[in-house]
């Protein structure tokens, strides 16, 4: 363990932002575990050319310009146009309807998949990819070059409603729906994924008084994220009637980071992909031997987390956010 403790983790950020995602990429920055090496944009909470402007916008607002941000992909992995964009969530500039002005700076030339498969290539099993939105680009990544799965060390995933409701419909959780093909890839891929589900996400919850709490801190991010909120919290308590919002992707982010946050179970997921159920996560632990071959069979096991340190995790949200 020794040398591993001052050695910080690796990740890349693969992101829709997305207020949630904001959150996430300023927890990130704000971590002295992690060096943040790159964004990849991806669309959900808006389209990629928004969620890519949004990623130089956040990263120019904390002054860190010396990270690249890689576009990510137009159209789901079966070239899919008619993509579900969640601009009621996150207002229809993905930042809480905030007008910000245009960044300065541009993306790299490489897609997201090129620059995930470099990156991966260049440290063989010391990156770790968050993905926060859709996973077109990480399925792409896989599809590009077979040893992505081997060299990436861990994708840690926001995906999924195991064994509880949807947020998109009952069956589908809003990531998995953006793209249950390019999922279900990346589900079966044999890459060491750990999956954070809604059933997980929505028992890590900011109150509006820590709303209160972040506005009179005064931290610069805190102080950022009190101007993008509004229109996320008012979405949370008409759709949930909950006095507060659910923190996914800050949730996921910190789990990558250490993912001791959370207990998980170990077994094959799949995705639907069709029909009313299109976008379900069925997770099979693998516990009984069925007769029949099943669509389940001989698949990789992934981790999906079914509980979590909510405590921890919001204690850490808070203070990183606030002490920034
Ligand atoms: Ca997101």
């Amino acid at each position: 363990m020794g040398h591993q403790q001052n050695r910080k983790k690796k990740m890349i950020i693969d992101t829709d932002p997305g207020i949630d995602d904001a959150m996430a990429i300023f927890v990130a920055l704000q971590s002295p575990e992690v060096e943040v090496i790159g964004l990849t944009t991806i669309y959900g909470n808006v389209y990629t050319s928004l969620a890519t402007r949004n990623a130089l916008h956040l990263l120019e607002i904390a002054g860190r310009t010396d990270i690249p941000v890689a576009e990510g992909s137009h159209v789901t992995i079966t070239k899919g146009t008619k993509l579900r964009v969640a601009d009621f969530v996150h207002g229809a500039d993905g930042l809480g309807n905030q007008n910000f002005p245009p960044p300065k700076g541009t993306p790299i030339k490489e897609t997201a998949a090129e620059f995930l498969v470099r990156q991966a290539k260049l440290c063989p099993g010391e990156i770790t990819v968050v993905a926060l939105g859709p996973l077109t680009n990480i399925a792409l990544a896989i599809e590009l070059d077979p040893d992505f799965c081997k060299n990436v060390g861990q994708i840690v995933l926001l995906g999924g409603a195991f064994s509880v409701n949807g947020n998109v419909n009952p069956a589908a959780e809003a990531n998995i729906f953006g793209d249950p093909d390019a999922a279900d890839i990346v589900f079966t891929s044999g890459a060491d994924i750990l999956a954070v589900g809604i059933n997980v996400t929505h028992q890590v919850i900011m109150t509006d008084a820590d709303r209160d709490l972040l506005e009179q801190s005064g931290g610069k991010f805190a102080k950022y994220m009190c101007k993008i909120l509004d229109v996320y919290y008012s979405y949370h308590h008409e759709s949930y009637n909950t006095q507060g919002v659910y923190l996914h992707d800050p949730t996921t982010l910190l789990v990558a980071i250490n993912p001791s946050l959370v207990t998980c179970m170990e077994g094959a997921v799949r995705v639907q992909t069709l029909g009313i159920t299109r976008g379900l996560t069925i997770f099979f632990n693998k516990q009984k031997r069925f007769a029949e071959v099943n669509e389940w069979t001989g698949k990789p096991t992934v981790k999906v987390a079914v509980t979590v340190d909510a405590p921890t995790v919001h204690k850490l949200v808070m203070d990183r956010l606030m002490n920034s």
